[in-house]
């Protein structure tokens, strides 16, 4: 067993558009790091030394709604999202509603934690089903200044009626997919190829 322990510096982040320390022009952000990241800086021009982290802080607020139910958005460390066709690692009682994370192996005649029926089902959203968190999601979406659609063929209602939604509240719209979708005509722009290279490429605009 190999003990490994790893220091990361600016560099890991480089590739993901952050920019590092020391780039080339020696200013950090165009500001002399005296400036902004000491505390006789700080002392001097404290507005400045504020707004240069408020920027770095907010530079996205992303919310990421996802049709999946696989947990692959929480593995990559995504924070605020929403699952809004439930996910594979919950299980929901019929019954009384009751929650609790689903077992490897499901049966029908596990009983339910809290009322004992033996109602356990998966808890995913299908067809005729009210997805999760749809008022959040439509309050965001009328607040957003971009949508983008990835990956999907939207083909699923009433995810594949987000981008209408967005449009009509002037909301600007992209499409990232391998090819066009059922609704491509509904974006702007639309960008299709492997999500592997369209996706990052977007990314690495949006942080420049
Ligand atoms: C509901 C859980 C009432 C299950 C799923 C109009 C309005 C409202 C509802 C309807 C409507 N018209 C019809 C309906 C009813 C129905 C519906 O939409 N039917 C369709 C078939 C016509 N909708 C419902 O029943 C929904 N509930 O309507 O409640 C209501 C009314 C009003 C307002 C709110 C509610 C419930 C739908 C949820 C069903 N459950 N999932 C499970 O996962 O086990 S849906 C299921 O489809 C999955 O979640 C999946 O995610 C989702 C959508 O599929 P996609 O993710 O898009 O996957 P797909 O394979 O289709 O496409 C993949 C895309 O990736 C392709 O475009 C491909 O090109 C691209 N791609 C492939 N490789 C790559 C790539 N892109 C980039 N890189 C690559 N390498």
């Amino acid at each position: 067993m190999a003990r490994i322990v790893i220091l990361t510096g600016a560099g890991i982040s480089a590739e993901s558009g952050l920019r590092t320390f020391r780039a080339a022009d020696g200013l950090w952000e165009n500001h002399r790091i005296e400036d902004v990241a000491t505390p006789e800086g700080f002392a001097r021009d404290p507005e400045l030394v504020l707004r240069f982290y408020n920027e770095r802080r907010g530079r996205h607020q992303v919310l990421v709604v996802t049709q999946n139910v696989d947990a692959l958005h929480e593995r990559t460390g995504t924070r605020a999202l929403i699952h809004m066709h439930g996910t594979l690692g919950g299980a929901l009682c019929a019954t009384c509603g009751h929650r609790w994370p689903a077992p490897a192996v499901m049966r029908v005649t596990a009983p339910c934690p809290a009322c004992a029926a033996r109602a356990a089902r998966p808890d995913i959203v299908w067809f005729s089903e009210m997805p999760y968190r749809m008022e959040e999601i439509w309050t965001a979406l009328r607040a957003a200044d971009l949508f983008v659609s990835i990956g999907t063929s939207g083909n699923v209602y009433p995810a594949a009626g987000f981008v209408a939604d967005a449009r009509h509240t002037g909301v600007e719209t992209l499409e990232l997919n391998l090819e066009p979708s059922m609704g491509t005509r509904l974006f702007d722009a639309a960008r299709h190829g492997p999500a592997t290279q369209v996706v990052p490429a977007w990314v690495a605009e949006m942080l420049a």
